[in-house]
């Protein structure tokens, strides 16, 4: 659970990334390729050239479910539940991967947002992001 320093933190960040999500989740997406490339397996169907289409759309929606989150902090468990179904059963992503795609996430919005992530708002969102990829590797079986 979050303080309510926290949850002011996260969704101050938020709404600065909301009206981006398809360039700042294409960035990320695209570090985790380039620095862990064997996170490419899972997008076989999908074109991760820089600049596609695929990463724009794929990084939009990864991001998206991010500021939605935001919108449930206290109840992040039941919100994400769809979506951690889909993670467990249908795609079965190694969870070890979701500390590679935060990394890469949290790189990405320090440095476009770089007036905003002092050390608190950093622990904040790096706090934030664990506990949605948490909730979406919990029904691992
Ligand atoms: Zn994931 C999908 C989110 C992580 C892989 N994802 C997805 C989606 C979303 C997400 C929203 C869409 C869904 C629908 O459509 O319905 N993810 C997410 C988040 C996170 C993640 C939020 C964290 C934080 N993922 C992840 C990882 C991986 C993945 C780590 C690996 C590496 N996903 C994935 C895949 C998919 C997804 C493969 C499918 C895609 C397509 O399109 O096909």
């Amino acid at each position: 659970t979050f303080s309510d320093a926290e949850k002011a933190a996260i969704v101050s960040i938020l709404g600065k990334v909301s009206g981006n999500v398809n360039a700042l989740g294409a960035e990320a997406l695209e570090r985790m390729f380039l620095g862990f490339p064997h996170t490419k397996t899972y997008f076989n169907h999908l074109n991760l050239s820089h600049g596609s289409t695929d990463l724009q759309t794929h990084g939009g929606k990864v991001l998206g479910a991010l500021v939605e989150a935001g919108k449930h902090l206290d109840n992040l468990e039941e919100s994400l539940s769809k979506l951690s179904d889909l993670h467990a059963y249908n795609l079965r992503v190694d969870p070890g991967n979701f500390k590679l795609l935060s990394h890469c996430i949290l790189v990405t919005l320090a440095s476009h947002l770089p007036a905003d992530f002092d050390a608190s708002t950093h622990a904040a969102f790096d706090k934030f992001i664990a506990v949605v990829s948490h909730h979406l590797t919990s029904k691992y079986r």
